[in-house]
């Protein structure tokens, strides 16, 4: 087995921390070194337990480090970014300058040094689909970005988009659907919930809770970064998603049950503006290169994340005083 050494940007937030336990467990022959920022949404405890790995403290824009870390790597994926939209609309600064800018850094040292990049991103640089429709997301449509997260994220792939064509970076980037799954910050949807009820509190909805979301397992998204990896094309764009649609309604609702409450013992609140309404993808082209989601059941990867949360309060506790704070600013 020959050694490749693998950098993971934004490798202690919730996926990048997910794909770095994924790939030091599956795939042992990668050496793996992390950059993170820990910002408020990095926790260095979400690689605990791991031998082996590097974490470098250290910021994506820094161009020196940037160039040193990737001079001295066979393959860059990069998680690190920005991520929640809510944040976006209070302060977009930081956004603009970690999506953007720090793909910037990334690309130019990945094309100095001719290394291998993987670019993560979201779905929600397409905009979003009419809920009720059976229309998808494919690798062709048009970004049409609503929030200032899904704007910079889109900036960035037209970055990577255009270093590839132009300089001939060997890029490939991945636009994944909503992800659920262990070490989640609790400002996101799922865990807001399910740490809502395990602390007395009820569920808040924005607006009327039809929009639909895709999710997909954290697992599920690693694996297929990993599959785009060993199979994909330089160049190229693919779409991750697991199929399993459902509005904010059906969510919340399935949580509630699954924590022995009554399904309507949730609060509607103020609506997010600009909300996207529904998000759904296409993955053919990336089940093509034998990509299959292994969390087919939504009710069981949710069980087991409940479990997840409700055997971890610790680990979250502070990250949820703190993000209940910014929520309660904002009135929702
Ligand atoms: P996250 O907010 O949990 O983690 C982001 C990580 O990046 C944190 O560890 C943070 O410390 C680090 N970081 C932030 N700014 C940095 C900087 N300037 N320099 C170095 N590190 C920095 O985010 P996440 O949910 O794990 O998302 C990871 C990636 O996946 C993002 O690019 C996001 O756009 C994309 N994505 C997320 C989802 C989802 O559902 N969460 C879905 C599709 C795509
Ligand atoms: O308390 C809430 N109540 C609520 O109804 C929160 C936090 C969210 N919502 C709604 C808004 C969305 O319709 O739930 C849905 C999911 O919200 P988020 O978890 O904030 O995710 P979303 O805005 O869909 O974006 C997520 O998926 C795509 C990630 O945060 C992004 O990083 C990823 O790119």
């Amino acid at each position: 087995m020959s050694t490749k050494k693998i950098l993971v940007t934004g490798g202690a937030g919730f996926i990048g921390a997910n794909f770095v336990r994924y790939t030091a467990e599956h795939r042992p022959e990668y050496r793996i070194t992390v950059l993170d920022a820990l910002t408020y949404a990095g926790n260095k405890d979400n690689l605990a337990g791991l031998d082996g790995v590097e974490l470098v403290v250290g910021d994506v824009c820094d161009r020196d480090l940037v160039d040193r870390l990737t001079a001295d790597t066979d393959v860059v994926t990069h998680f690190a970014a920005e991520s929640h939209v809510d944040n976006s609309l209070y302060d977009p600064e930081p956004f603009v300058r970690t999506n953007v800018h720090g793909t910037f850094t990334l690309l130019e040292a990945v094309r100095r040094h001719g290394k291998r990049l993987h670019h993560i991103s979201t779905d929600e640089v397409f905009g979003d689909l009419p809920v009720g429709s059976t229309d998808l997301f494919t690798e062709n449509s048009p970004h049409n970005p609503s929030s200032p997260y899904s704007a910079t994220k889109s900036g960035s792939d037209m970055l990577v988009r255009a270093w590839a064509r132009s300089y001939g970076v060997h890029a490939t980037i991945s636009n994944c659907a909503n992800n659920y799954g262990p070490y989640q910050h609790p400002e996101k949807f799922i865990p807001r919930q399910v740490t809502n009820l395990l602390t007395g509190e009820r569920p808040r909805v924005y607006g009327d809770g039809t929009n639909v979301r895709e999710w997909t397992h954290v697992d599920d998204h690693n694996a297929a970064v990993h599959t785009i990896l060993d199979h994909g094309t330089a160049g190229e764009t693919y779409l991750i998603g697991s199929s399993a649609e459902r509005s904010n309604r059906e969510i919340v609702e399935l949580i509630l049950e699954l924590l022995g409450h009554q399904a309507d013992a949730y609060d509607h609140v103020a609506d997010r503006p600009g909300h996207d309404l529904r998000y759904a993808n296409d993955s053919s082209k990336l089940r093509a290169l034998g990509w299959r989601p292994r969390y087919g059941d939504l009710r069981q990867g949710l069980a087991d994340t409940i479990a997840w949360y409700r055997d971890n309060q610790p680990w979250w506790q502070t990250h949820k005083t703190i993000a209940e704070t910014k929520y309660a600013e904002i009135g929702r």
